[in-house]
């Protein structure tokens, strides 16, 4: 076999062959649109090598969670898209026996190690730009292909019709799973540059030679596929164009002098129903008006982009579109429904799909409202970076996306990373009375900031450390989890990390 990822090819095996050892298997997965979609993966993978399983879902895979996934009956637990930074826990475990852990993860792994460990950190390839969970555990599934198909026609000591079956039913390869990996990878922000490379790009390739994926140059704006044209161009934000970005009026405006059939049937059109001819008009339009505006080269560079289309799902909704498909997953997870997020990734197009589509209208409402407070209150600024705190009037599991959008509005530098408070609130699903109180931090920095030596995961992890608190992520976008009145203490510690870390 030829795995999409050669360096990951004999680990993956080998993880496959001991999830297929296996009666039964719990899969627990992260909740975030990598996460969905590595469960999603994970779970089509296991069906079809009729391996029962089961699965949970973890904002954070803290210590409780892992206690409670060994106190199931399961010895074998598939962890995807975290499990990685865990390893100290969970390795104690599989030293008493609890479970044996098989792990498909990309984030920095802790300082131990585990036979069934699938991570591309371990073999050169970087975690947080060449592929995610979703990536991980896609590989996973294509070398669980091959193993569960050695294994089937061996096994028909029962009586069972191995030979007749495998004639009859070719094996799936789990190439159609790419387009879930993408859209995870996608998610995950490694469509850095507007395009996915290194290993994400082979499993782009499968994807397309499978037939579920086509990418295409296109307007690498956001909500091609479900916005009507004028707010295509009124939200587009990423680059900035005087008169049109953020201006309603002016957006119309815009659109009305060109040539153009602007609705149809009385509805707005949509990006994706345009020709190629009219798409044409329009991005020929805004680049002509952003170089008139003096909008930067190479900003403007970043009109354009790879398209990620997922060919088999219907055109005008957010599943065709790989970037629109995750933001409709990260919508469920923020408010606990990984079940319905999963439902649409596997496939149950009526009611989890609407009931996602409403979760997202609803998350738009409060990311809005978010900003307007933030914007309004604004933020409290230390040397190297800046920070508010939202109590209970941002939801811990948004209060990160909003600050990422609020730099660079009014009173908040983009030239320092920016650092979020809220309070974490519990969901009552699990006994948490015994708790100390916590509050969530998260922190978002720019890429130039990146390239000028942030990283926000070691600032999370290490300033949390000092207060008694967990953290970690990325180097663009991080989280920490701290006891409540440790803020300031947090703080001070975060602030000369970040100042050594750019200076
Ligand atoms: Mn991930």
């Amino acid at each position: 076999m030829t795995g999409p990822v050669p360096e990951l090819e004999d680990r993956a095996a080998a993880c496959a062959d001991r999830l297929c050892e296996a009666d039964r298997v719990l899969l627990a997965s992260h909740i975030d649109a990598d996460g969905l979609t590595s469960a999603a993966i994970a779970a089509q993978a296991l069906e079809r090598a009729d391996l029962p399983f089961e699965t949970v879902f973890e904002k954070q895979l803290d210590e409780t969670a892992i206690a409670a996934i060994a106190e199931t009956d399961y010895e074998t637990v598939l962890f995807t898209d975290f499990g990685s930074g865990q390893l100290d826990v969970i390795g104690d475990y599989e030293d008493a026996d609890a479970f044996t852990p098989v792990i498909a993860d990309h984030h920095q792994p802790a300082d131990r190690e585990t036979e069934y460990h699938l991570n591309p950190l371990l073999f050169g390839i970087d975690g947080a730009s060449e592929l995610s969970g979703a990536g991980a555990s896609y590989v996973l599934a294509r070398a669980l292909a091959e193993a569960s198909d050695g294994t089937t026609t061996g096994v028909a000591a029962d009586g069972g019709t191995a030979v007749e079956s495998t004639e009859s039913h070719p094996r799936a390869d789990n190439r159609d799973l790419a387009a879930l990996a993408v859209v995870g990878a996608v998610g995950d922000m490694q469509a850095s540059g507007g395009e996915l490379h290194g290993a994400n790009a082979n499993i782009v390739e499968e994807g397309v030679d499978a037939g579920v994926l086509e990418t295409g140059t296109d307007l690498a704006i956001y909500g091609k596929q479900t916005r009507p044209l004028p707010k295509l161009l009124e939200y587009a934000t990423d680059v900035h164009i005087p008169g049109i970005s953020n201006d309603q009026a002016g957006a119309l405006r815009f659109l009305e002098d060109l040539d153009l059939e602007l609705k149809r049937d009385g509805e707005w059109r949509r990006w994706s129903g345009l020709t190629g001819e009219e798409k044409q008009v329009v991005a020929s339009a805004l680049v002509k008006r952003a170089v008139s505006r003096g909008v930067p080269a190479h900003k403007i560079d970043g009109l354009v982009g790879t398209s990620y289309t997922l060919a088999r799902e219907p055109v005008g909704t957010e599943l065709r579109d790989a970037s629109e498909f995750s933001t409709l997953l990260n919508a469920t997870a923020r408010y606990e429904r990984a079940d319905v997020g999963l439902a649409v990734c596997l496939g149950n197009r009526d009611g989890a799909l609407e009931r996602a589509r409403s979760l997202l209208r609803n998350h738009r409402r409060n990311l809005s409202a978010g900003i307007d407070l933030v914007t309004s209150e604004g933020v409290t600024n230390e040397e190297h970076l800046q920070w508010f705190h939202a109590e209970d009037r941002i939801r811990e599991t948004i209060v990160g996306i909003v600050a990422g959008m609020a730099l660079g509005n009014d009173g908040i530098n983009r030239s320092k990373p920016i650092f979020a408070f809220a309070t974490k609130t519990d969901d009552g699903a699990e006994s948490g009375d015994e708790d100390p109180a916590e509050v969530k931090v998260s922190a978002r920095g720019t890429h130039s900031l990146v390239r000028q030596g942030l990283d926000l995961s070691v600032v999370m992890s290490e300033a949390s450390r000092v207060v008694g608190g967990d953290g970690g992520g990325h180097d663009v976008a991080a989280g920490a989890t701290v006891p409540a009145g440790e803020e300031s203490t947090f703080i001070e510690r975060a602030d000369e990390i970040v100042g050594e870390q750019l200076s």
